[in-house]
């Protein structure tokens, strides 16, 4: 399943960088990538292992906001 979440805080590649990281080291997440121009950022994961709950609190704990 893919989704795209977005994260208005996004700014640079640092913020897109540490988004990245911290999705891609979740249980169920098969990719992430973010962008720093949309300000996008494509999941695409495995829901039968990690739910949209878990990803948004993922990159909240970094803190930024998001809408899923
Ligand atoms: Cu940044």
């Amino acid at each position: 399943m893919i989704i795209d979440v977005v994260v208005p805080g996004i700014h640079c590649t640092g913020c897109t960088g540490r988004i990245e990281r911290i999705l891609n080291k979740q249980e169920g997440v098969t990719s992430a990538k973010a962008d720093v121009n949309t300000k996008l950022v494509t999941v695409d994961f495995d829901p039968a292992v990690i739910d949209t709950a878990a990803i948004r609190s993922a990159i909240e704990r970094l803190g930024f906001t998001c809408e899923i």
